[in-house]
């Protein structure tokens, strides 16, 4: 391996030892990009790489709520500004009980690749906190969100970072951030934030942007193999806010996806799940806080399997659409003996490092990477920022067509970047270095920082 890129790594490998989700996403991306940094010596020449896996910022502060029975509670929230170097910090925050900052860097440096495919001018931020929502009340929830944007407010704004959703942050989470930002800074500064409701400056297809975007890219997977997506199987995974926006698209494009998973097992649903009725009660089992995908299965009277994952079940296309690292090498053999010809992708490095390997070399399986196929949901958070800069509203078609387009870009951008570098028709490779080579350029130009 390029002597440079190797140091690197081990330099990661060393400092980060004890954050193993970010030493993976870093070394799959970086080695990737051992082709570009072959050809191109001047970025080692300015270190660019060990200034690339350095957050610019990252900070660690308090959020002291109460319990609606008068308890007081103490959580951990941070914020990791990436990089900045393309546009303001731009990503999600989580809320979940196993956040710590290993979770928050490998989100931030994903991120950071992601919007720089979308072609818009977002740099890469990711935060969040070690608070649990399951089980919580809408009031406590809101004093949460209170006092997490209390300790957050002086650090972000709609030209420095505009943070947004992730896993346990929807809707109404950001609608309690907001009212706390706009109280405290006295103006309406709507941009903050995005996934805000639409009455107060949220963009129409932004829920569904995600799902919607993902299946957009399958879409152009699909025509390259003369294929096309009416009548397909898809597997999936979670179901959230992304597996519900491929559900919907997907049922309007003829195909459909018989599983869905939850921390207590799959689903598998032979007809899919692609009547209005169907997906409407996605959104349903999400707000209830249960967090249990058997109430599907209860509900629709179709199997369930406690405690399994659905990736043994013999679909078209696998869609990984839950959480990071969940499908490990013993899922990978089971899909490429079911013969799955399409791995696309969705969660945020849903794949272990040698699962992902292991289907890249699979002969039959064409393998899309999450970076690129999840692009849509924070592509069009910048097409809210866009909007609330210009204070007006954009149609459904509009904002849909836009991400539409991204969409074919992101997919054509990967296509030509591996090509370029001698690599064939690898999307996971060309998504890197297409996601890198914009963030390097502006880096390059910019000198030392
Ligand atoms: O992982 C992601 O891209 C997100 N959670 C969305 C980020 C955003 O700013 O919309």
């Amino acid at each position: 391996m390029n002597a440079y890129l190797a140091s690197v790594i081990e330099n990661v490998k060393t400092k980060h030892a004890n954050e193993p989700e970010f030493v993976q996403t870093v070394e799959e991306v970086l080695t990737s990009l051992e082709p570009v940094i072959d050809q191109h010596p001047e970025y080692e020449k300015v270190d660019l790489l060990n200034r690339m896996v350095e957050p610019e910022r990252m900070f660690t502060f308090r959020v002291c709520w109460m319990a609606d029975d008068g308890t007081w509670h103490t959580n951990t929230g941070w914020r990791c500004q990436f990089n900045g170097a393309i546009g303001p910090y731009k990503g999600g925050l989580r809320f979940q009980p196993n956040v710590y900052p290993g979770i928050i860097k490998f989100l931030g440096f994903e991120q950071t690749f992601k919007n720089s495919l979308t072609g818009l001018p977002i740099g890469g931020g990711k935060g969040g906190s070690d608070f649990d929502p399951a089980g919580k009340s809408d009031s406590e929830i809101m004093r949460f969100c209170q006092s997490f944007m209390q300790a957050l407010y002086r650090y972000i704004g709609p030209d420095v970072d505009v943070p947004a959703g992730d896993m346990g942050v929807g809707a109404r989470e950001i609608g309690y951030l907001y009212g706390e930002y706009r109280r405290l800074k006295g103006a309406f500064e709507n941009g903050v934030l995005t996934g805000k409701g639409f009455s107060y400056g949220g963009s129409l297809i932004r829920p569904e942007a995600t799902g919607y975007g993902a299946v957009y890219y399958l879409e152009n997977v699909l025509k390259h193999e003369g294929e096309d997506i009416a009548g397909k199987t898809i597997a999936c995974a979670g179901f959230g806010n992304v597996t519900w926006g491929i559900c919907k698209k997907a049922a309007q494009l003829g195909a459909k996806v018989v599983t869905l998973s939850g921390p207590d097992g799959y689903i598998y649903d032979p007809d899919g799940v692609t009547t209005k009725e169907k997906i409407d009660y996605l959104v349903e089992m999400r707000s209830s806080g249960r967090n249990k995908v058997k109430d599907y299965a209860d509900k629709f009277g179709v199997e369930f399997h406690p405690g399994e994952k659905p990736w043994g079940v013999k679909v078209d296309i696998c869609m990984p659409s839950a959480m990071q690292n969940d499908v490990h090498m013993e899922q990978a053999k089971q899909i490429a003996a079911n013969g799955v010809k399409y791995y696309i992708e969705v969660a945020n490095m849903p794949t272990t490092n040698d699962a992902l390997k292991f289907l890249m070399e699979q002969p039959g399986v064409i393998v899309a990477p999450s970076k690129a196929v999840n692009a849509g949901g924070v592509a069009t958070s910048a097409l809210e920022m866009a909007q609330n800069s210009e204070r007006l509203v954009w149609t459904e078609e509009e904002v849909d067509k836009q991400l539409h387009q991204i969409m074919n870009t992101i997919y054509q951008m990967s296509v030509d970047a591996a090509e370029k570098y001698g690599l064939g028709y690898n999307l996971v490779a060309g998504a890197n270095i297409a996601g890198f080579q914009r963030v390097a350029d502006a880096m390059m130009a910019q000198g030392i920082f």
